[in-house]
């Protein structure tokens, strides 16, 4: 490996001691919290720069003429790397489904959106082998439009294309994904450390494969989904057809999505198992420098076409495989099928009884027919009588099957965008989809004198400040900017399955809704729930920096819109449930993660940065915000005005801390001995953590008074507005 260091001319000179090596404080304190995962995608780490706007570029992009462009690059053939049957429409689909299918519903992490399958991990998981030679072909068509679109896009509408040219009618084409820079530091895909390794810790009980442990979405490290083998590589398609539920259902597939995806993924392209997995090369990190980028070089034949190694399993599943057709179906319930072994050893499911015309050309000589192959998964779609059925009605049914498959892909693509109004271009469909969680649009605007009038209703309404914050804050923490889903607007605390949430304390937020309810229907204009809640809780902040002696407006943009509960899928927004909430001091029960990771993994779903993260807790500790009321952390004896006693009382060496039972503490005088506040762990850890304790110190500064109140409420305003993306 000429990667090596050993044969770096300089290493038998002086031992150089580089700038980034070395041991690090992730080797000495493992379990020291991370908070690279909030600094990540950092403007310097952008080369377009602070003033790139996707959207705008976008918009400069003639869609067809680059459709028309893929269209001739997949029918085009590359010496470098030779198309199957001279056509790169599995190829581009099965990138495609590889870039969209690591998205998990539990925390709205991995999906299509930031091209992220540039980098490692992803880039060289044992699954994704040869999507480098996919995104390698399509680089041309990257340069040449450049800025105008991502490769998440790209990626996306080449799968897009390849359909089409296959002879699917599509559902329709979004842009919107923007690119990341720099492997992603927040996905949690495993603890493991082996590729591929056994799926036994991935569960509470190894035979209950719904016990996955969440928010994990594949059955091993490296897999997009399942093992095409069979569970842990043996084949039996019953088993299979259990993991496959489980992690299908894991993004929000349902059975007739799940039939519908793999089949219709598998009507196209073929796999690849010609050769011997442990011949090939590094993966592309671990590649060598001549092989610029491309991984697992294979050094047997031509390395390519005919010699292709990807799974290990080698065949295609239909007659046509560029074509879109029944075939899939036809081929799978029509003949018998027996387990044999690839030529690279991997167990595939073969027919018994095909006749010469139904078997596939062979991919690269037109003059051999090759048996077709199914994988333990597809025959799951035979033997699992659920997926049976759905694969009978499919069969008999072509057109359903094109219109079922076409949504489903559609979803699985789009699935991460967030909602229609961050939808580019000019193949959007029209309909309107549950998952897109769709809210109505106001037609309303108001102006200043209209919003002072309503802060001083809302103010007079009877509820207590801490009510408007904590209904503010509640409604809009949601918010996740994996999947750009959740906030404030559409206003769904008000509905199943949120307004129920433990978290969102059911009694107290009946109290405050029913009062804005009243305030709406008072109102000679209306404005949105969505749109009072927020209004409520800044007016009732603004009023507590006045109280503080500073006179800071809380900028308000209206035009959120209230969603019904018919536009709400109950189901995929238990997803969405808090289960701590750090900045209200929370937690609905003990969990393996300590309250301070929990803090920081919401912190990062919610798009704040360390000091923002740090400024909102000491500001929503004075302001008592804390669930239930409870005074934990309230270092303050103004409780409710907007000062940065929080920061000045934790840092006070006046103090000291005292554990008493788990997880709590007591501040107390240092001299007396006398306990003057009570706190949680996420409170102390505010001036214990080296990295938070910075933080706390410059919003303790007697200098930094104000910057303290200016810096909350910029931080609220942001947390506020983070799911406005019909105003950005
Ligand atoms: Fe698939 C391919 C498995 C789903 C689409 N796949 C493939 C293969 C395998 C598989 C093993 C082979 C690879 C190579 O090359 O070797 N899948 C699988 C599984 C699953 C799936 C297990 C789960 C159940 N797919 C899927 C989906 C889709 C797909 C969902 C879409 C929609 N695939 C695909 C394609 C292909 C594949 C297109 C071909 C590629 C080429 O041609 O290259």
């Amino acid at each position: 490996n000429s990667n090596d260091i050993s044969k770096c001319p300089f290493h038998n000179g002086a031992k150089s001691l580089t700038a980034g090596t070395g041991t690090t404080n992730k080797d000495w304190w493992p379990k020291a919290l991370n908070f690279d995962i909030l600094h990540q995608h950092d403007s310097k780490t952008n080369p377009l720069g602070a003033d790139f706007y996707y959207a705008a570029e976008f918009s400069k992009l003639n869609l067809q003429e680059v459709k028309q462009d893929l269209r001739d690059l997949i029918a085009t053939n590359q010496e470098w790397w030779p198309g199957d049957w001279g056509s790169y429409i599995g190829m581009m689909v099965r990138t495609a489904w590889h870039l969209a299918g690591t998205y998990r519903k539990a925390d709205g992490r991995g999906g299509a959106n930031s091209g992220n399958q540039r980098f490692a991990p992803l880039s060289c998981w044992p699954d994704n082998v040869n999507t480098d030679k996919g995104r390698r072909l399509l680089w041309p068509i990257k340069k040449k439009y450049g800025n105008k679109i991502s490769w998440g896009d790209l990626i996306v509408l080449a799968g897009n294309v390849a359909y089409e040219m296959a002879g699917l009618q599509t559902f329709g084409f979004a842009g919107g994904r923007k690119d990341i820079w720099e492997p992603e530091k927040d996905v949690y895909w495993g603890e493991e450390r082996e590729w591929l390794a056994e799926t036994k810790n991935r569960y509470e009980d190894v035979a209950d494969r719904t016990t996955l442990e969440n928010p994990l979405a594949a059955v091993q490290m490296g897999l997009i989904y399942v093992n095409p083998e069979g569970v842990d590589g043996n084949p039996d398609p019953l088993k299979t057809a259990q993991d496959m539920r489980t992690t299908f259902s894991r993004m929000a597939m349902n059975d007739e999505e799940t039939v519908a995806l793999t089949a219709g993924g598998h009507t196209v392209g073929k796999a690849h198992g010609n050769g011997k997995a442990e011949n090939l090369g590094g993966d592309p990190e671990l590649a060598l420098f001549e092989n610029q980028g491309l991984g697992w070089h294979n050094p047997e034949g031509t390395g390519n076409a005919a010699n292709t190694m990807v799974s290990g399993l080698e065949g295609a599943w239909t007659t046509n495989p560029t074509k879109w057709d029944n075939e899939f179906f036809n081929i799978l319930l029509k003949h018998d099928w027996e387990l044999r072994k690839s030529p690279a050893g991997a167990w595939q499911w073969e027919p018994t009884n095909i006749q010469e015309e139904d078997k596939p050309l062979d991919a690269h000589d037109p003059t051999v027919r090759r048996n077709p192959i199914m994988t333990d998964a597809d025959m799951a779609l035979k033997m699992d009588p659920k997926y049976r059925k759905i694969s009978e009605k499919f069969h008999a049914d072509q057109a359903y099957f094109s219109e079922q498959f076409a949504r489903a892909w559609f979803k699985l693509t789009h699935r991460d965008l967030g909602p229609k109004s961050r939808y580019l271009g000019s193949e959007i469909p029209q309909e309107d989809l549950i998952w897109q969680d769709p809210i109505p649009t106001v037609d309303y605007t108001l102006n200043d004198s209209e919003i002072a009038n309503l802060k001083t209703i809302l103010l007079n309404s009877g509820l207590t400040p801490s009510e408007l914050i904590n209904t503010a804050w509640d409604s809009a923490r949601t918010y996740r900017g994996s999947d750009f889903r959740g906030g404030a607007n559409g206003s769904r605390i008000r509905l199943a399955p949120q307004k129920d949430w433990q978290g969102n304390e059911p009694e107290r937020l009946q109290k405050v809704l029913s009062t804005l309810v009243e305030i709406q229907q008072s109102l000679p204009k209306k404005v949105s729930i969505a749109d009072l809640i927020v209004l409520g809780g800044s007016a009732a902040i603004e009023q507590a920096a006045a109280a503080a002696g500073y006179s800071v407006p809380v900028p308000f943009i209206a035009g959120r819109g209230d969603a019904t509960q018919e536009q709400t899928d109950i189901e995929s927004f238990e997803d969405l449930e808090p289960k701590a909430d750090g900045f209200r001091n929370w937690l609905k029960q003990e969990y393996v993660a300590s309250p301070e990771e929990m803090l920081l993994d919401r912190a990062q779903l919610m798009g704040l940065t360390a000091p923002e993260m740090v400024v909102l807790i000491g500001g929503m500790r004075v302001l008592d915000t804390n669930y239930g009321g409870t005074k934990l952390g309230v270092l303050t004896d103004r409780e409710g005005v907007l000062t940065n006693d929080f920061f000045v009382n934790i840092t006070d060496m006046n103090y000291s801390w005292k554990p008493s039972e788990e997880n709590l503490y007591y501040i107390v005088d240092r001299k007396t001995g006398a306990p003057k506040w009570s706190a949680s762990r996420i409170d102390v850890i505010i001036g214990s953590n080296s990295v938070l304790r910075s933080y706390a110190e410059v919003y303790a500064q007697d200098d930094n008074k104000e910057k303290f109140v200016r810096d909350f409420v910029k931080a609220w305003v942001k947390v506020m507005n983070a799911d406005r993306f019909d105003v950005k």
